[in-house]
């Protein structure tokens, strides 16, 4: 697996490209032209889920069901500490998922607050199948989960733990109504800012199948050491992820509250409606963030988007987003996402 912390730095020339392959042509705004069909991801761990939503598109799949296989894979990665299984857990120690999942139909489903489930990503699917509501939380999230048949599990792995039990030493809590990035800071400890090093890694899924229809998906175990019932960006349709089967699809990665904020996936693909690239609308979504709240320049959010034709953008407040492509041409290439800081 490609380490985030070797990752060369975005390019202001446009995206560099860090996995290994053929070179990916760019146009001059900077973004990057898939075929159809493919399916791109949030950071480095976006390789592997690409490939497995990969199996799916490459034979004629359902764009749907290639990012609820893609989002599995790292909720089922005990390496991954930011998404399913082994996902740090909140300031009292519970592991609480958040994702959500949306079709070319424009039908959506999500939970968040979930705790217990070690695939909420089929979850939210099962909510938006299964039920007439598009939104299920906490306990009662769990419930409908098992309802379903989804086990019953502890997720807290024994080296989440440890790394609670460390930060529960350190640690100076003081959550304010107003935030500033020093309150974020001192939520998350050692690990930094959300969306910085070891403290990030939502991944957001957006996949265009070869009968040109987009879905998309998003997972993640949220900011760790988060209050209990923090809910962060994922599960929120158009915040951390919008599909628009007509335009094409967006999600985000880092500090949710910022995201939520500015509907940021909403707004990045009405502003490809508008006839922005997905690059320009993902930059221009950032830059509305920094227009409100200057501070965020210390807090990291990235943006990530997909047109109906394939194109690919992304940027990011700071250095090191990550996101992964995959088409017929290559299944496992790495990009380094442009930013402002
Ligand atoms: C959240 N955007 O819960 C998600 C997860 C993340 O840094 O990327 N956290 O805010």
């Amino acid at each position: 697996m490609l380490n985030r912390r070797g990752l060369i730095g975005a390019s202001l020339a446009g995206p560099a490209i860090i996995g290994a392959g053929a070179a990916i042509a760019a146009d001059e705004a900077g973004g990057i032209q898939l075929t159809k069909p493919c399916v791109i991801s949030t950071w480095d761990f976006g390789v592997p889920a690409n490939q497995a939503a990969w199996a799916i598109l490459s034979k004629g799949g359902r764009a749907l069901d290639a990012v609820e296989a893609g989002a599995r894979i790292p909720e089922q990665d005990l390496k991954n500490h930011s998404v399913g299984r082994a996902g740090y857990p909140d300031r009292d120690g519970h592991v609480s998922l958040d994702a959500s999942i949306m079709d070319e139909q424009g039908n959506c489903g999500a939970v968040a607050a979930l705790e217990h489930i070690a695939h909420p990503i089929s979850v939210a699917r099962a909510v938006m199948e299964k039920t007439p509501h598009v939104l299920l939380v906490g306990p009662g999230a769990l419930q409908f989960a098992q309802e379903q048949g989804f086990p019953r599990e502890e997720l807290l792995t024994p080296e989440s733990r440890a790394a609670w039990e460390a930060w529960r030493k350190e640690a100076k809590y003081a959550p304010k109504a107003n935030s500033e990035i020093g309150d974020y800071g001192k939520t998350s400890g050692q690990l930094g800012t959300p969306g910085g090093k070891g403290n990030h890694d939502t991944i957001g899924m957006l996949a265009l199948d070869a009968h040109g229809n987009l879905s998309g998906a998003c997972t993640t175990s949220g900011m760790a050491w988060k209050l209990r019932g923090r809910v962060g960006d994922s599960p929120i349709v158009g915040a951390g992820l919008y599909v628009d089967n007509e335009v094409g699809a967006a999600t985000s990665t880092g500090v949710g509250e910022e995201v939520i904020r500015n509907v940021g996936s909403f707004l990045v693909v009405e502003l490809m409606r508008q006839g922005r690239s997905p690059r320009d609308a993902c930059k221009e979504a950032v830059a509305r963030i920094l227009k409100k709240k200057p501070w965020a320049k210390d807090v990291q959010v990235g943006f990530l988007a997909l047109s109906k034709t394939g194109e690919v953008g992304a940027w990011s407040i700071q250095k090191g987003f990550s996101y992964a492509l995959c088409d017929a041409t290559r299944q496992d290439r790495l990009v380094a996402g442009e930013s402002f800081y």
